[in-house]
């Protein structure tokens, strides 16, 4: 069989991981794969299946455009969607498209294959690309209300023991995309075999500062990790958040290399769980004065279809555009990095809004030439 799989064009900085398993998984059965981002009008291939993936729900578009484009140019040939947006919104594609095939949930045989990292050849974007992604283990031990993962993933288990197999030759460095790494039953095995790669690590998805205790600060300290990623979603997390750090530091990991995901703009109305500016001032303040990044973290509803379109309505849309400038004005590279002024201004507000000062980084953007935010008073859940 020819099968193409497309990644249709959204924005995205990493490569289709989900369509090059699948790539693998076909080329064991004998057919043949070819990969295309966004439309392709010269495509001179003529497919049997196409099989489309799918990223962020608010990035739906370029996938019905796909969809579109492709079931008009091979309208004999079946179509299949996968990924995050067909897993969570299954229904939606059905009622637009009833005539594709939608998959839920991850693909259980496709999973254990290599990803098939020279079919990036294909696609101009990818073809410099340079680091192996894994998911070593899937799922979750928690049940934060803010992730879909235990919805479309479940419990935690281990999908990769061995990494032999999963580090392409020549890639530079190797980047997990584990929902909670420490969690999964494998974690010491892993970090050992990741330590003999000698490459540099990524764990992207940010480690659960609950699980790091002294046995694996240590493995940590000894793996090339330039950022080592945490998260700080809740003052709830404080002491374990000062309980990691003090560990990593103890095992020689520099304060300023660990950045810690801040939430911000929480709101969940069923479990009545919600954070405020002044409680996010709280842990982004804790965060720089103990000598760690703070990185803000936009809470995007599960079933957004617009991004950045929701306010909680115990902020106001103001009050989170005012975080987006201060990482402009006053952050770097989009975070809150521990510097003198920086730790000073926050720790001598008075108030969230006295912190983030929104009359004065209107005025600096006012400035730069850049319109000032729209000021709005308490706008509730805005989902559209
Ligand atoms: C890596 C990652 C990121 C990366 C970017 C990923 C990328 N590709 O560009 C980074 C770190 C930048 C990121 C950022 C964010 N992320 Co994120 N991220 C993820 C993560 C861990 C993986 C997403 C991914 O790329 N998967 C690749 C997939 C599709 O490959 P795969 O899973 O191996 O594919 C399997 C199946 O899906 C299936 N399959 C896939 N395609 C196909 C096709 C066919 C035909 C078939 C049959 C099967 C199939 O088979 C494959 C093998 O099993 C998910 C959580 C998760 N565990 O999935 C969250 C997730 C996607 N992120 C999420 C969120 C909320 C965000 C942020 C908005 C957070 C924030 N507030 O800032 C930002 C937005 C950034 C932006 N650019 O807009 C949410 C999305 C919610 C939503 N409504 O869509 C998720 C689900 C996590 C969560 N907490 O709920 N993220």
């Amino acid at each position: 069989m020819d099968i193409l799989l497309v990644e249709p064009s959204y924005y995205t900085r990493y490569p289709p991981l989900g369509l090059m398993k699948l790539a693998s998984y076909h080329r064991s059965y004998g057919d043949n794969v070819k990969l295309v981002r966004g439309i392709n009008r010269e495509l001179d291939y003529d497919p049997d299946h196409i099989k489309i993936t799918s990223l962020f729900t608010y990035a739906w578009k370029p996938v019905h455009e796909a969809i579109e484009f492709y079931h008009k140019s091979f309208p004999d040939s079946e179509i299949t969607i996968g990924g995050i947006y067909a897993s969570m919104m299954p229904d939606r594609i059905k009622s637009y498209y009833p005539f594709v095939d939608v998959h839920v949930g991850l693909h259980e045989e496709a999973e254990r294959y290599m990803p098939a990292y020279d079919i990036l050849e294909d696609v101009d974007k990818w073809r410099d690309w340079d680091g192996s992604i894994l998911f070593t283990s899937r799922g979750c031990i928690r049940n934060c209300p803010y992730c879909i993962v235990p919805k479309i993933e479940g419990k935690i288990r281990s999908v990769i023991t061995d990494l032999t197999d999963f580090i392409y030759p020549g890639h530079k460095r190797v980047i997990l995309w584990d929902n909670n790494f420490l969690a999964s039953p494998y974690w010491k095995i892993i970090l050992e075999s990741l330590h003999e790669t000698g490459l540099k690590i990524d764990f992207n998805q940010g480690l659960d500062v609950r699980l790091i205790d002294e046995e694996k600060a240590n493995i940590l300290a000894d793996l090339k990790i330039p950022i080592i990623r945490m998260a700080y979603d809740h003052a709830g997390e404080k002491n374990a958040v000062y309980n990691a750090v003090t560990l990593l530091e103890d095992c020689g990991m520099r304060k300023r290399n660990m950045l810690f995901y801040t939430l911000f703009n929480f709101y969940d109305s069923n479990h009545s769980y919600f954070d405020t500016p002044e409680t996010f001032l709280n842990i982004v303040k804790d965060t720089v004065e103990i000598g760690c990044v703070s990185y803000p973290m936009r809470y995007e509803p599960l079933d957004s279809l617009k991004k950045n379109r929701f306010i909680s309505p115990y902020w106001t849309r103001e009050q989170v555009e005012a975080i987006a400038d201060a990482r402009r004005v006053i952050g770097y590279g989009g975070a809150f990095p521990p510097y003198d002024g920086l730790i000073g201004k926050f720790k001598d507000a008075k108030s969230f809004d006295d912190a983030f000062k929104l009359r004065s980084i209107k005025l600096d953007r006012e400035r730069d030439g850049q319109p000032a935010p729209s000021s709005e008073s308490k706008s509730g859940i805005c989902q559209s």
